[in-house]
């Protein structure tokens, strides 16, 4: 199964992501996460994304791809992977079709979570009491917003012409959207 997983900032990707790669038997393959664990061991890579994320703003494509590629590369993505925030931008879009085409398989499915405005603000603002993540303040919660509508979500349309997109309500609690994703993707033929 080769999944991506799709929707703005505080829609709940991350959240979602470990159940659904659980339940397929795949990893779950963040690159935000794998940003974050290399700004905290303060490698190359961690110094050059930082300065991005702090500021809302994505990281630059070619830092991106390479990092993903190698990371599809390791032997448990094999038999498939679940992407969460990635690809971003119609370069990430192209990068990876030539990464899934390569290894002779097909993207089987991209799900897309959609959530209110306020509720995405609010979700993030409450991270930011309990995790401290640098980009969770309101300015750049704005900033990563605008980001996301100008870069990202017109990549909905490529894949929806593919005939890959799932729309799931991601409002509510938790189990409830786990179990909407469920429904929507165990019918899937892969
Ligand atoms: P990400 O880590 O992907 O950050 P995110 O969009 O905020 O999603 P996240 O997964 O963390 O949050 P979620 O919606 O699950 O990216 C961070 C930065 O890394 C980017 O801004 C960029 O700089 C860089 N980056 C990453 N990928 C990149 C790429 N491909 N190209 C370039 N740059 C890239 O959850 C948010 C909060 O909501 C959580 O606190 C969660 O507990 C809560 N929540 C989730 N579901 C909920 C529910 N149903 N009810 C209540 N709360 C819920």
């Amino acid at each position: 199964m080769r999944l991506i997983l799709m929707g703005p900032p505080g829609a709940g990707k991350g959240t979602q992501a470990k159940f659904v790669a659980d339940h397929f038997g795949v990893p779950a393959i963040s690159t935000g996460d794998i940003f974050r664990a290399n700004v905290s061991q303060g490698t190359p890579l961690g110094v050059e994304a930082k300065k991005y994320m702090d500021a809302g703003e994505y990281v630059p494509d070619e830092v991106t791809n390479r990092m993903v590629r190698n990371r599809i590369d390791e032997p448990d993505a094999d038999t498939g992977f679940l992407l969460d925030g990635y690809p971003r931008t119609l370069a990430q879009v192209e990068e990876l079709d030539g990464m899934i085409a390569h290894t002779g398989h097909r993207l089987d499915a991209v799900v897309v979570l959609t959530c209110d405005q306020d509720e995405l603000v609010a979700r993030l603002l409450a991270r930011a009491k309990t995790d401290g993540r640098a980009d969770d303040t309101e300015d750049v919660i704005r900033r990563r917003q605008e980001i996301y509508l100008e870069e990202t979500e017109p990549l909905i349309a490529v894949y929806r012409d593919r005939g890959l997109v799932h729309e799931i309500d991601g409002m509510g609690a938790v189990e409830d959207v786990t179990k909407r994703i469920f429904e929507a993707l165990d019918n899937i033929e892969q």
